[in-house]
């Protein structure tokens, strides 16, 4: 077969250095960028017969998040933009580890498995952060694409969760909007502006917002958005690419890590403040109070904010849905007592990573979910959806339901529901606390934070401990987690957990408790237990 001579030429092109072994892991393959060309032209070779065998577009998107410049990673978009289902997983791991020699054994393997049509047309969306290699790579992932015969578009430079649009939307024909950037911005910046209507009495003042783009992707983006705002939104950016480095001292894994602002940002006191990360499918809101005191609003306060208003719009259109916030460990103990008990959600944990959250959130009518660190958006199911379109449509409606509809119907098309998206996300938050004239001192008020550090620890091998009960709780190796209930119970509202992280060489670890030194010596005992 020709396609096979095809991919044994380019695979030459793109040689694996022997004995290199990765996983795919919380989020794609994540390493330093000189280590991956093989796995880019593999994953573009993978994407291929995937969309063979979904008959659907796939995407590929070269990432490495918040990780540092020198990093880059890869992750698969299937075709209703969610992640790439576990099993295929399995294949990018088999794949990407093949020596040279096996590489071609290793592909026919998936086909065989999956009994792939290879007369079946393919078709790959591709996009690509700000980092130096991404260029690359990026055409690794297409020389994979064409080896195979598939059929490719090359988006350039796009955030993840625009990419992530952007097949969906092609594999939608449309239903969920045209797939191109400019159709992206059309239809969550007319939803915005839609929102902003309903804020009553806001000032030029409160239309403003500081954005910290992380030297990166979504920096470029929010310039490139600003003008479909209509002034609804005035944004100053810092961080946009021009002087500092990608995600060095700034973004929004650093403001939530080490809970500080960002390097290259003036902040005003009160002043409404956000970080993107380095491809912009996350984000965290901050400020400094009058006495200069740095305050975070993280992913369980923008979960909590999105909740309460769409629980309020729900009741005044006389809806009956279900809706759920979906966290995980990391989330702060105040948010889930304050979701629990105050405002009487439903509330969901998962293990880490969004797929996990994303898979708990489509059992509801509505599923919130949000990771502590701002990766998160809000699912509506597709009855919801319906009920929503019926009562904005109906009408013969008296105007509160009428507006509650019209607001909620808004909310969903402001939403990019394939996947977190920093600038959706901004914009709906933003939205939110136009309508309901909140300023962020207010929103943060809504419960109080309990003190938290989060640690890293290098150890030998991470793969030694093993959690259950949404990472919770340690079940091997054997003690640790006696050890650490031991240590937890000599400190008052304490809670502490360990897991291997999916994205790097190190075990993290959380500690909460009622004061900030408790939780700093707790995270401290806590990590000298894990070695
Ligand atoms: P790991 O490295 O597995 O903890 C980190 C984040 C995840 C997720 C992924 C992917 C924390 C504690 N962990 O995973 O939430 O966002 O990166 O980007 O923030
Ligand atoms: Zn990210």
């Amino acid at each position: 077969m020709s396609e096979f001579q095809e991919v044994s030429k380019q695979s030459g092109v793109h040689p694996k250095p022997a004995g290199l072994v990765f996983q795919y892991g919380t989020a794609g393959f994540r390493t330093n960028a000189k280590l991956l060309d093989h796995i880019m032209f593999r994953m573009g070779l993978l994407a291929t017969l995937r969309s063979k065998t979904t008959k659907a577009t796939i995407g590929v998107m070269v990432t490495a998040s918040h990780n540092p410049e020198e990093d880059n990673g890869v992750k698969l978009v299937d075709p209703m933009g969610e992640m790439v289902s576990p099993t295929w997983e399995v294949y990018a791991t088999q794949l990407a580890n093949a020596e040279q020699e096996d590489l071609l054994a290793a592909l026919k393997d998936i086909i065989e498995k999956e009994a792939v049509n290879m007369s079946q047309e393919a078709k790959v969306f591709v996009g690509k952060d700000t980092r130096g290699s991404s260029a690359r790579l990026s055409q690794a992932v297409l020389d994979g694409v064409s080896a195979l015969g598939g059929h490719s578009k090359d988006y350039g430079l796009v955030t993840t969760p625009q990419l992530h649009y952007m097949v969906c939307c092609q594999n939608t024909q449309g239903k969920y909007g045209e797939a191109t950037v400019e159709g992206y911005y059309k239809k969550l910046s007319q939803a915005f502006i839609k929102l902003s209507k309903n804020a009553s009495n806001c000032t030029d003042d409160q239309k403003h917002l500081s954005v910290d783009g992380a030297n990166g992707i979504g920096a470029l983006k929010v310039r490139e958005m600003e003008s479909h705002l209509k002034k609804e939104l005035h944004i100053s950016l810092f961080n946009d690419g021009s002087e500092g480095k990608l995600n060095h001292q700034c973004g929004a894994d650093f403001v939530k890590v080490q809970q500080k602002p960002p390097t290259g940002m003036e902040i005003n006191p009160g002043e409404r403040c956000c970080s993107f990360d380095g491809d912009a499918d996350r984000i965290v809101y901050y400020y400094s109070d009058s006495e200069g005191t740095f305050h975070l609003l993280d992913g369980d306060k923008v979960a909590t904010l999105i909740s309460t208003f769409l629980k309020e719009l729900l009741t005044s259109a006389g809806l009956d849905l279900k809706i759920a916030v979906v966290q995980t460990a990391y989330a702060n103990g105040s948010s889930t007592n304050y979701l629990e008990n105050t405002m009487k959600v439903i509330v969901r944990c998962t293990k880490t990573g969004v797929k996990h959250l994303h898979h708990a959130a489509q059992e509801f009518d509505i599923g919130v979910y949000f990771e502590a660190n701002g990766h998160g958006t809000v699912l509506f199911s597709k009855a919801a959806e319906e009920k929503i379109q019926q009562l904005a449509e109906n009408s013969s409606l008296i105007d509160e339901k009428k507006r509650a509809a019209l607001l909620l119907q808004n909310t969903i098309n402001v939403i990019n529901q394939t996947v977190g998206d920093a600038i959706s996300d901004m914009l709906l938050i933003e939205a939110i606390l136009a309508i309901k004239g909140m300023t962020i001192h207010q929103w943060d008020a809504i419960y109080t934070d309990l003190p938290n550090r989060q640690l890293k620890v290098k150890v030998s091998d991470c793969r030694v401990i093993d959690t259950t009960d949404a990472e919770r709780r340690a079940v091997s190796p054997a003690g640790l987690q006696e050890a650490i209930d031991t240590l937890v119970k000599k400190y008052r509202k304490a809670r502490s957990f360990v897991r291997p992280s999916g994205t790097e060489d190190v075990v993290r670890v959380y500690a909460e408790a009622e004061t900030q030194d408790s939780a700093d010596d707790l995270a401290h005992e806590v990590s000298l237990a894990v070695y």
